[in-house]
C-alpha cells in the first residue's frame, strides 16, 4: 500500500534531488533534474486546479525527456552534457527552425530550464518577503522577469490569469509541508544557491553551444 505521505509534497524532497543533480564535475544527472521537475509539478498540483494548465506542459516535458532516458539511446542521456554533445553530434536537433525534430532532448530541456529560472526568482521573493506581502504578485514578477519573454500573448494571458487564482503566502507555506515560517525560510535558504547553481551550470553548457534560442 502507498502510504499518505509518499503522496504528499515536501519542499524538502526537492531540495534533496536537485541537491543529487550535480556531479563532482558539475555534470547535471537528467534522471535527478527530471525528479527534481516532478516534485515542482506535484508541488503545482497542490496549489490548486487553475495551475494544472501550467503543469500538464512541464509533464509531457518530464515525459519527453524519461522517453529519451530509457530509449535505446539512454546511455548518451546520463547528463545534461551528454545529451548535448551526442544530440549536436548527431544533428539531431532543430537549429533555427521547427522540423524533423519537435522532441529533441536539448529543445525540451530549454524549456524546462527557463522555467527554472521563473521558479527561482519567485523562490528568492517568497524568502525575502513579510506576512502581507502578495503572492500573485510576486509570481507576475517573477514571471515577467524570465519565462513571459520566451511565451506568446495567449500564454502569458493565461499564465496571468492562474497567477491572480493563487493562494495566499501562509497557504504557500503550508503546502511547501516543512513545518513553521522560520523552518520554511530555512529550508528556501538551502534550497535556492542548489537550484540556481544547477540552472547556472545549464545556462553556461547551453551559452557554449549557442543553443539557448532552440525554436
Ligand atoms: C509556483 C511554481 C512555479 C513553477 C513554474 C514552472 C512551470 C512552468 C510552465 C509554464 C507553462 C505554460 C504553458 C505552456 C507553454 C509552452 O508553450 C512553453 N512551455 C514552457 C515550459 O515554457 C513552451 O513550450 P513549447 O510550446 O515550445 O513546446
Amino acid at each position: 500500500a502507498v502510504a499518505l505521505e509518499d503522496l504528499k509534497f515536501t519542499l524538502q524532497e526537492v531540495l534533496d534531488t536537485f541537491k543529487s543533480c550535480l556531479s563532482e564535475h558539475k555534470e547535471v544527472f537528467l534522471e535527478h533534474y527530471v525528479a527534481g521537475w516532478r516534485g515542482l509539478v506535484r508541488f503545482m498540483n497542490c496549489l490548486g486546479s487553475v495551475f494544472s494548465f501550467i503543469s500538464k506542459d512541464a509533464v509531457n516535458k518530464i515525459q519527453i525527456l524519461v522517453n529519451h532516458l530509457n530509449g535505446e539511446n539512454g546511455a548518451h542521456y546520463v547528463t545534461i552534457q551528454s545529451m548535448v554533445k551526442y544530440e549536436l553530434d548527431s544533428q539531431l536537433v532543430d537549429l533555427t527552425k521547427r522540423g524533423s525534430f519537435p522532441e529533441s532532448g536539448c529543445r525540451t530541456l530549454l524549456r524546462l530550464h527557463r522555467a527554472l529560472r521563473w521558479l527561482e526568482l519567485f523562490l528568492e521573493r517568497l524568502q525575502t518577503s513579510t506576512e502581507d506581502s502578495n503572492t500573485s504578485v510576486m509570481c507576475t514578477e517573477a514571471y515577467n522577469e524570465s519565462l513571459a519573454q520566451h511565451h506568446t500573448w495567449i500564454i502569458r494571458k493565461a499564465a496571468g490569469t492562474a497567477f491572480w487564482a493563487l493562494p495566499g503566502r501562509a497557504t504557500f507555506f503550508d503546502v511547501m509541508n516543512v513545518g513553521s515560517p522560520e523552518q520554511v525560510m530555512a529550508v528556501l535558504g538551502d534550497t535556492l544557491p542548489l537550484i540556481s547553481e544547477v540552472y547556472q551550470v545549464t545556462e553556461d553548457l547551453y551559452a557554449q553551444n549557442n543553443i539557448l534560442e532552440l525554436p
